[in-house]
């Protein structure tokens, strides 16, 4: 041993000693999960048709990602992936989930929250859930609505069970349906529960908001849903008043859980249709409801940040700002959307949106902050929400279980900014999961693979377009994806298809023997 290496790991062992599991590395963590909102969506991303002067503020106090990416252009799935750092194309099961769908996530599942409970953190989901509730023969909306959240790693569970556009408008806190008055039981299903039951299709003409496609089913609140209920009528809530209420309970289970360490996972349903924002903001945009349900999230955003100032949590909390998937305008509701975009571009520079593996499917915004920790800056590294689990993990000290969150990759350092660290080599993008169509980035390259199941398509009444089931792009110089340079780089070509291959049939991509440390 040399007099220098000895010299080196004298320091080594004194500043172990010296730093120890020291508090910086257990901040509280919140993360904001935006629904559907692109990366053009906001004004720090480019957005010039409106302002959102909060999520700009998390960027300029923190690092604003140019690759940042949920793992699928819907939302089961992406948050499927969040929760439990896997693909979720290796599982049956988890495409968009139905009114009635059962817990996707089983009990036992090494999840996101259950890593950090074992860090010693108070965990809680408070907003959209969509990954099912209750056992095989799903949730049992008059009792125990279990299994959820609180089994699979969370303490605290304020919920909209499903999305807003699916009945029913109920909150789930913790097992029960909030409010549920015994003698008016709720029932939820698929089919009219009775010959003269209204619905979008036979009571249209009293609609607050038409629908265009699908949604035509029960009535609450002039809107018409996705699916069929009856009764629960003491604990139904207005669209307008879903943001006011996750905030001010979002605020309060802070509050509470100052003292700890503490996850908090604040699900907004903005900008999912029904946008339906609370009446103020109204009008706030020259963009119809879609706009002013993107200044609703702002402002649930300036909330959050106020609430961490006020109670000086500021500095030991991570924040991350992301989305579920990429943008849509008509996903069944007459809003505007279309007809008062203008100029505006929800996708920023990219094409496809939700429900595509063009990069506007999952490229959306993400931002980290965490003051005295993160530079503030612009980072050009590939992070993705699934890679949370074992970043965290990573930060807070926790091992991460061989067989668990089997494509999540610490990516902690470039999470954090950290000088010449890297992200991921290669994320697979997935759809919907059930039509084989993936995109898979590697660098600067991008492989698309589109399905050839035409027959399926055709029944599933999908728009065919005629493409080749693979192609591949140049996004340094063709990020929206139009120009197929397949034929030019066939090596490249061969090379990105044969690891997209392997990466969906190989049941994982990180590294089985992943040790500590960040690792790609
Ligand atoms: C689709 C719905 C769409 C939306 C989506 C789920 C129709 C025609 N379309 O099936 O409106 O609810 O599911 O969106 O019903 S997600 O963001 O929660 O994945
Ligand atoms: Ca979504």
């Amino acid at each position: 041993m040399t007099q220098h290496t000895r010299r080196f790991l004298v320091v080594l062992t004194i500043t172990s000693v010296i730093v120890p599991a020291a508090s910086a590395d257990k901040p509280n963590i919140i993360v904001i999960m935006a629904d559907d909102l692109g990366y053009g969506d906001v004004s720090c991303y480019g957005a010039t048709a409106l302002k959102t002067p909060n999520i700009d503020r998390l960027a300029s106090e923190g690092l604003r990602f140019t690759s940042g990416y949920c793992s699928a252009s819907t939302c089961t799935p992406t948050r499927f992936s969040f929760l439990t750092g896997t693909y979720a194309f290796r599982k049956k099961g988890t495409g968009i989930a139905s009114p009635n769908n059962p817990a996707i996530i089983q009990p036992g599942t090494v999840t996101l929250p259950s890593l950090l409970q074992r860090a010693g953190y108070k965990t809680a989901v408070i907003g959209k859930w969509h990954l099912g509730l209750g056992g095989p023969t799903g949730p049992n909306w008059n009792g125990q609505l279990r299994p959820g959240p609180l089994e699979i790693g969370f303490d605290h569970s304020f919920l909209l069970p499903t999305t807003n556009d699916r009945v029913p408008q109920v909150y789930v806190q913790g097992h029960r349906v909030l409010g549920l008055d015994p003698r008016d039981p709720l029932w939820v299903g698929n089919r009219k529960p009775s010959p003269d039951h209204p619905t979008g299709l036979t009571h249209r003409d009293t609609l607050k908001m038409d629908w265009s496609h699908g949604h035509n089913g029960t009535i609450h609140n002039g809107i018409s849903r996705i699916g069929f209920y009856t009764g629960g009528h003491a604990a139904r809530f207005r669209d307008e008043d879903l943001a006011d209420e996750w905030v001010k309970r979002s605020v309060k289970w802070i509050e509470q859980n100052k003292a700890n360490p503490f996850f908090l996972f604040f699900s907004s349903h903005d900008l999912h249709v029904p946008r339906m924002p609370h009446e103020r903001f109204h009008g706030k945009t020259p963009l119809g409801f879609r706009g002013d349900a993107i200044v609703q999230l702002d402002w649930c955003v300036g909330e959050l940040l106020a609430t961490l100032d006020r109670l000086k949590l500021t500095s030991n909390t991570l924040v991350i700002f992301c989305s579920d998937n990429g943008p849509v305008l008509d996903d069944g509701y007459k809003d505007g959307a279309v007809t008062k975009r203008g100029e505006h571009r929800p996708a920023g520079p990219y094409s496809g949106g939700k429900y595509s593996v063009l990069e506007g499917g999952t490229r959306t915004p993400l931002i980290t902050r965490w003051p005295g920790r993160i530079q503030p800056g612009l980072s050009d590294q590939v992070v993705c929400t699934i890679d949370f689990a074992a970043s965290f993990a990573a930060m807070t000290g926790v091992p991460l279980p061989k067989d668990a969150c089997l494509d999540s990759f610490n990516v902690l350092a470039a999470l954090l900014g950290e000088p010449r660290a890297k992200g991921r080599e290669h994320l697979v993008q997935q759809d919907n999961g059930r039509r084989g169509n993936f995109g898979l980035r590697v660098g600067s390259w991008k492989l698309q693979r589109h399905d050839s199941r035409k027959k399926r398509n055709a029944k599933l009444k999908l728009k065919t377009r005629k493409v080749s089931r693979y192609a591949i792009f140049d996004l340094a110089n063709d990020p929206a994806e139009k120009t197929n340079v397949a034929k030019q780089h066939p090596e490249v070509a061969q090379r990105l298809i044969k690891k997209l291959e392997h990466l969906i049939r190989n049941k994982r991509s990180r590294p089985a023997n992943q040790g500590p440390g960040p690792t790609r």
